[in-house]
């Protein structure tokens, strides 16, 4: 449910998949060495989840909400793509979880190059505060995700420069020795 690879070079439609010929894989293992956390969930319970609620009250994922994004639902659909696919960061952590549809979270690794995720139906991803990240929609343009965060939301990203933040630097810390 969760796969990703490291980007090609080429720079076509952001919707495709880019993969490396050959394919160069990146394991869920390295995606844990850059803080990024994940789950795999039943999509068709998420309102009745057991486990999503554990996840919930662990990590103090205490607001939710669901975003649905598709031309007909989003307002502002292609100004929002625009800005969802420039290299930003955030303060906080980014945690998302797809109940339909797919999408692609980039993030960037220790030496700076752009690594896919791959989320589809049912996957849950934490991107930590401070790494910098971008997103897209695939081919099939369509996206419903479960927005959660710790306490009172903060939207606000960042784009990239943004090196000055704490954030940023405490970032850089804790995956220096992962
Ligand atoms: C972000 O900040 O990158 C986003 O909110 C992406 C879209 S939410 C599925
Ligand atoms: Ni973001």
């Amino acid at each position: 449910m969760i796969e990703a690879w490291y980007l090609d070079e080429c720079n076509g439609d952001q919707r495709l998949p880019h993969k490396c010929d050959p394919n160069k894989p990146v394991s869920l293992e390295e995606l844990k060495q850059l803080g990024v956390l994940h789950w795999k969930l039943d999509a068709d319970i998420y309102e009745s989840d057991p486990v999503l609620q554990k996840i919930r009250e662990e990590w103090h994922y205490t607001y939710n909400d669901i975003i649905s994004i598709h031309k007909d639902t989003l307002p502002n659909y292609e100004e929002k793509l625009k800005m969802f696919f420039e290299e930003h960061l955030h303060l906080d952590d980014e945690i998302r979880y797809i109940l339909d549809g797919r999408a692609y979270f980039d993030i960037r690794d220790k030496e700076d190059k752009w690594i896919r995720i791959s989320m589809n139906k049912g996957a849950m991803i934490t991107l930590p505060a401070g790494i910098y990240h971008r997103f897209t929609m695939d081919e099939t343009n369509y996206t419903k995700a479960m927005r959660l965060f710790k306490g009172e939301p903060v939207w606000k990203a960042y784009n990239r420069p943004a090196d000055d933040f704490e954030v940023r630097e405490k970032y850089l810390n804790s995956i220096k020795s992962a």
